[in-house]
């Protein structure tokens, strides 16, 4: 059993673990040492069968305030060259489950770059998301200036990365960045009501699945539809595909094994 003191984790239904950040005397800022929890938190999670789908969120009146500032402060060069975070966001990056991050008030800084590493993001009413590194004389340090212009396009990634400003929810819905809004009391029952719909779902398929999307990131069309056609064709071979086959044709519910 870990002990765990700047994040709780849970497990609020079959195949969903819930990561909350929890350091709200400092606005939930992503020290080091939170880190290295929801480092540890997701590695535990990769390695469990059990794990389905990993929900992260923070509290009703804020997601993440972004890097510990104080932290960051008493960095020289050196530091930042050395900083054991980049591995720890690097891992974040790698973890082949589906993640759902469930928003509430800011996002900021490096609060925003976590929330769009996981692979959807159901936000509360009340979520701003920002980049306000530029107020700071830094910039985004764990892809915010990569993953934004992706995902919102340029104008919208120039405008919150060189002024700071945040947006509001209902603009990030409107340019693609989350999914879903709802009540900010709602919020993470929405998020982990649809991380049940998708741990319910054949893993190898969602692993391929999640991996395929964010190649799309990374290549070419024509590498992106090969590696989905080498994708596709892997999953002939999994018993979940016949399983899922035939219980369709069975009119019964499928029940997948992750093989
Ligand atoms: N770091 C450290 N402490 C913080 C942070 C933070 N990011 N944000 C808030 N706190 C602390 C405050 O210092 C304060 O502490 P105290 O009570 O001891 O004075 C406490 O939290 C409460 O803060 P506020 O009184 O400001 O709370 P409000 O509710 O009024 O405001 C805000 C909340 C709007 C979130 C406000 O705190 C704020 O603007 N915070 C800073 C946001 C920011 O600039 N974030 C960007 C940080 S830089 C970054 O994220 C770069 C990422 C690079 C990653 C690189 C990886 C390798």
């Amino acid at each position: 059993m870990h002990e765990w003191r700047d994040i709780i984790v849970s497990t609020p239904e079959d195949g969903v673990q819930v990561l909350h950040l929890n350091r709200p005397e400092a606005r939930n800022a992503l020290r080091t040492a939170l880190l290295a929890e929801i480092d540890r938190a997701l590695a535990a999670a990769e390695d469990d069968p059990a794990v389905r789908c990993v929900v992260i969120t923070g509290s009703e009146q804020v997601f993440a305030a972004g890097a510990d500032i104080q932290e960051m402060a008493a960095l020289d060069t050196i530091g930042v060259l050395e900083d054991k975070r980049v591995a720890y966001w690097a891992n974040v990056r790698r973890f082949t489950k589906p993640i759902v991050a469930a928003v509430n008030g800011f996002a900021l800084g490096g609060g925003c770059e976590l929330a769009m590493h996981a692979d959807i993001i159901v936000a509360g009413r009340n979520a701003r998301f920002g980049q306000p590194e530029i107020n700071l004389g830094i910039i985004p340090g764990a892809g915010g200036t990569q993953r934004l212009i992706r995902s919102v396009g340029k104008s919208m990634a120039m405008k919150m990365v060189l002024s700071g400003e945040p947006i509001d929810a209902e603009t990030a819905l409107s340019i693609g960045l989350i999914s879903d809004i709802t009540e900010p009391e709602l919020t993470l029952e929405t998020a982990v009501a649809l991380a049940r719909t998708i741990a319910r779902k054949p893993p190898l398929a969602l692993r391929l699945a999640k991996q395929s999307l964010l190649d799309a990131y990374e290549t070419t069309l024509e590498a992106g539809l090969n590696a989905e056609r080498r994708a596709f064709t892997v999953l002939a071979a999994s018993e979940d595909r016949q399983e899922g086959i035939q219980a369709f044709f069975d009119k019964r519910q499928p029940e997948f094994r992750g093989r």
